[in-house]
Parts: C-alpha cells; structure tokens; sequence
C-alpha cells in the first residue's frame, strides 16, 4: 500500500473516530503530508498530517494525573514515572511506579517550594548512591530560579525522605547521572545580557553530599558545563536545551525545545568539555526537540518533537533523521501521540510521556483527557 493512500486510510479513521457526526466524503489535504510544523489550521489538522508509525496504548491516567513526563528505569526493572500535572497543577505532582501492566503511585506528598508552594518533578534518575534525583520546573509557577535538583533516598527499594541538593534553577529539565556526575539541563539559564539562554550543568556526588549548592542565577556559575541561546521562532517559545543523553564515547546531546537545534557536546575522558557544536542534520528539519534518550548499543537518540506530535530517529553515526512515529492533532485516544515529552527505551520498547500541555503553533491544540502512555515497538 502506498504510503500517502494509508495515511488517509488512517486519518479518515481518525475523523469517524473523533467526530460523533461524520459524513461519508472525508475532507483531505492529500498533497502537503510532510511538513506538520507549517500548518496553522486548528480542528482539520488531523487531516494534513502524515501518520507514521503505530504507538500503542500502554496506560490512561485520570485527571488527578494530568501531565505524565519524566521516566527512568528502577533498580528493580520497572519504570518510574513523573507526573508534573502542570497541565491542571490544582493537583499536586506525584512520583508513579510503572510496569507495563500495572501504574500504581511511588511517591505523593512531594515537598512543595516554599515560595511557588508547588512540587513540579520533570526528569529523574537513580544515582550511583541508589537515590533518586528528580529536576523540578518550578517556572511555570515563578520565573524567579525558584527551580531545584531533588534527592529521594532510597532505601530497600522504598522512597523515602526527600531533600533540595541544588536551588536556584530556573526551569531544571533533564537529568543525567555518568559516573559519580550528574548533568543537568537549565532550559532557561538566563544571563544578564541573554534573555534566551539555556545551559547543561554538572555536580558530582561528593559536592551533592557536603550540602545543598546554591547556584548564581544569570551567571557562568562554576557548575555551568556550557550554554545555548534560542532563536525564536512562531511559536514564542525560548525555552532551550531540553532532553539530554549521552553516547557510546561518552559525548552529551541535548536539543532545544524553542528552536530545534540538536547539539553535541564531545567531552574528555575526565568529562570536561572539549567542544560545543549544533549538528547539521540530514532529512527532516526538527522544529522542536523535547525529552530524549541515546541507544548507546547503535548510537541512535530517540527524541521527542513535541510541536510535531513525533518522535524522531537521529543516527549519530551519520546525523540523519527519521521519523518513528507521528500523527495529528488528538486527544491521545488509542496511544496515538499527544504532545509527546519523555521516552524511554527498555528494550525494544520505547515508552513515551503524552504530556499534552501545548504552545502556540504546536499540532497538539488542547489538553484534554484521555492522559495517556504511549508504547512503541523498535525494531
Ligand atoms: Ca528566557
Ligand atoms: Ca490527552
Ligand atoms: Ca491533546
């Protein structure tokens, strides 16, 4: 079957499944399927987008957990989960354990920031210690680095107290333990003289366990690994360097959420910084690059292109794009994409975050139920 023929198959499904009244001529847009970023229509969009991929429904949350994002893997095999619910944060944030056939609550009751009064957990990972480590995004509720770095001890296996280990973020996003280094990303490192900043940060576990760092907000604070500026586009957004991995020679990516730019940040073997560059991608320009994690076994990073409602395949051997998954404007029913934030590959499974919380321009217009885990088989 062609690839153009089966996605009008697929998105005239996706009409009769949305609307309650459908007709039996289904409104196309056959000749423009590629470039999603582009259209600014609202309601029709489901029609202009190709569907790529089939992501699957692995779990529905209910409205007391609105905004699924962060995901890494426990010591015991299973995923925990964030649950930011920035969407509607009237409910408080939680910590979920995930199996592929069970979500049930790891950790409630997070420790709200004094001034915001809100907990906002985003990326989280195990550390050498056994603790995890969650980054807050405390600037939806205050632009004034009210962010932090949490540490949840760990004990047997069951979470215990919870603790600041860093302040003074502004909008802390994705963490990356290597080694007894941790590796941050700060999407909107502002500095004195650069209002679209975004920086990567690093701490070791020792300096972690002397006491709580404060950072120097609009600074090159001694934790700064290197920064990024955001060129922004239609959609208003200058939030920066976003998702953050690392590869097989131990060299970091992240991308900025604002503007797409997919960086490489090629390190020594002490993990200090040799060079910064934005890579020159081959194929598909990506408009927005969200969570994102690095097969060190091939080399690939998958990453979210949360404007685009897809995930997208970079080939770090080549720098080439594709795309793995990718559909319309939805509600997320049946698995199919929903602004996705987070992936994280457990095998051949790719599991995705629907964060569904859109910006101007995003193919995602509304946030709305069902809240939704996608799964994606790779091959
Ligand atoms: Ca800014
Ligand atoms: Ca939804
Ligand atoms: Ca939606």
């Amino acid at each position: 079957m062609k690839p153009k023929l089966l996605s009008l198959l697929l998105s005239g499904a996706l009409l009769a499944s949305c609307q309650s009244n459908t007709t039996t001529e289904t409104p196309t847009t056959p000749e423009q399927p590629d470039m999603p970023g582009d259209s600014t229509t609202s309601g029709a969009a489901t029609d202009t987008i190709a569907t790529i991929g089939s992501p699957k429904l692995l779990h529905t949350l209910d409205d007391a957990h609105n905004t699924p994002d962060g995901l890494t893997l426990a010591p015991n095999g299973s995923i925990i989960l964030s649950v930011p619910n920035l969407a509607d944060n009237s409910k408080p944030a939680v910590l979920m354990e995930m199996t592929d056939t069970s979500l049930k609550p790891y950790l409630s009751n997070l420790p709200v920031e004094p001034t915001t009064k809100k907990a906002a957990p985003m990326d989280l990972a195990f550390g050498p210690d056994g603790n995890l480590y969650y980054a807050e995004n405390q600037y939806e509720n205050s632009k004034d680095f009210k962010s932090r770095l949490m540490r949840v001890r760990v004990t047997n296996g069951k979470p215990g107290t919870v603790e600041t280990v860093v302040d003074n973020f502004a909008l802390a996003n994705a963490v990356v333990w290597k080694g007894n280094k941790i590796y941050v990303t700060d999407s909107q490192w502002d500095m004195s003289d650069n209002d679209k900043g975004s920086a990567v940060l690093v701490f070791t576990l020792a300096e972690l366990n002397k006491g709580i760092v404060h950072l120097k907000p609009k600074t090159m604070d001694p934790h700064v690994l290197t920064t990024f500026t955001t060129q922004v586009n239609e959609t208003g957004v200058d939030n920066g360097a976003d998702g953050l991995d690392y590869d097989s020679k131990g060299n970091f990516y992240t991308g900025s959420f604002g503007d797409g730019t997919f960086y490489k940040m090629t390190m020594k073997p002490d993990g200090t910084l040799t060079k910064k560059e934005a890579l020159t991608l081959k194929g598909k320009k990506i408009t927005c690059v969200d969570g994102l994690i690095i097969d060190r076994k091939t080399d690939k990073a998958y990453l979210c292109n949360s404007r685009e409602n897809a995930i997208e395949v970079v080939n770090l051997k080549n720098n080439t794009v594709t795309t793995l998954a990718q559909n319309g404007d939805t509600d997320g029913t049946n698995g199919l994409l929903d602004q996705p934030a987070e992936v994280l590959l457990k095998g051949n499974r790719l599991y995705v975050s629907d964060f569904d919380k859109p910006e101007k321009n995003f193919v995602n217009k509304k946030s709305d139920a069902p809240h939704t885990m996608s799964v994606i088989e790779v091959q």
